[in-house]
C-alpha cells in the first residue's frame, strides 16, 4: 500500500503534531529476526470501554498494515492482552487507580473487532494474578523465553496505551537484549497527567528504543 494512500484513511493520526514529530522518514524494513508485538487493543481501551484511550482505535488500521507485511514474511505476531480477575488490584475499589476493565473473558477485554490477527497470533495474557499489576507483557508470562527460543532480536511494538502497557513492555523487551522500534503512530495515551504520552515516548527513546512512524514499512 502507498503512504498516501495509507494516509487518506488515517486523517486523526497524520493531525497528531506530538507523535509526528518523533517520526523517522523512510522505510523500515523488516527482517527474520523481528516480530511484532500488539499491546492490549482490547475492547475496555478503545472509545466506548471502560478505560477508554482518546482516539485510541487510529492504532487499528497502522497495526493491521504491519501484521499484514510481518506475516507475509511469516514473522512471529505476539498480541497482549490485559487478562484480569474481577477482584485485580488496579482497579479503584481495591485500592488501584483504575475503572474496573479488561475483566477476563468479558466482552471490555475482547480484542477489537476490527483488528485483524493472522490465525497463528500468540496471545499472551497478563494481569491475571489478582495482587499484582503487570503492565508489561513480559512480566509474569513466557514472552522472553518464546521470542529468545525463535532467535527474535527485534521487536516491533504498537498499542495501547503509551503512557503504561506499552512503556513497560518497551522497557521489559531493552532489559531482555531485545533492540525495539516503536511505532509512533500505532499508539495512544492514557495522558492521566498532561504530556505522559509524550514523556513516555522521550524515555522509551533514552533506553535505546528506535522510533518509526510505522506508515512505510518496505517488503
Ligand atoms: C493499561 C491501565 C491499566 C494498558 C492496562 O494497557 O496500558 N493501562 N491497565
Ligand atoms: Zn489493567
Amino acid at each position: 500500500m502507498k503512504r498516501r494512500d495509507l494516509l487518506k484513511g488515517m486523517a486523526a493520526i497524520s493531525a497528531s503534531p506530538i507523535l509526528t514529530s518523533y517520526a523517522l522518514e523512510g522505510n523500515l524494513v523488516l527482517g527474520k529476526h523481528d516480530a511484532l508485538i500488539v499491546v492490549d487493543v482490547q475492547n475496555d481501551f478503545l472509545p466506548g470501554g471502560s478505560l477508554a484511550v482518546s482516539d485510541g482505535d487510529a492504532v487499528i488500521p497502522v497495526i493491521n498494515h504491519c501484521m499484514q507485511l510481518s506475516a507475509a514474511k511469516r514473522l512471529p505476531i505476539y498480541a497482549t492482552r490485559d487478562w484480569h480477575p474481577a477482584d485485580h488490584c488496579s482497579f479503584v475499589e481495591n485500592g488501584g487507580t483504575w475503572p474496573k476493565h479488561c475483566i477476563a473473558d468479558s466482552p471490555g477485554a475482547q480484542f477489537a473487532e476490527n483488528i485483524t490477527f493472522p490465525d497463528d497470533v500468540i496471545i499472551v495474557s497478563k494481569g491475571a494474578d489478582s495482587d499484582k499489576e503487570a503492565y508489561s507483557g513480559f512480566q509474569g508470562t513466557d514472552l522472553s523465553d518464546q521470542i529468545h527460543a525463535k532467535g527474535i532480536r527485534r521487536v516491533i511494538v504498537g498499542g495501547l496505551a503509551t503512557d503504561y502497557c506499552v512503556l513497560n513492555t518497551v522497557y521489559d523487551a531493552l532489559a531482555n537484549d531485545l533492540d525495539v522500534v516503536l511505532l509512533t503512530h500505532a499508539i495512544r495515551a492514557v495522558d492521566l497527567h498532561p504530556g505522559d504520552g509524550d514523556r513516555a515516548i522521550k524515555s522509551m527513546m533514552e533506553r535505546g528504543a528506535e522510533v518509526h512512524d510505522g506508515l512505510i514499512l518496505a517488503d
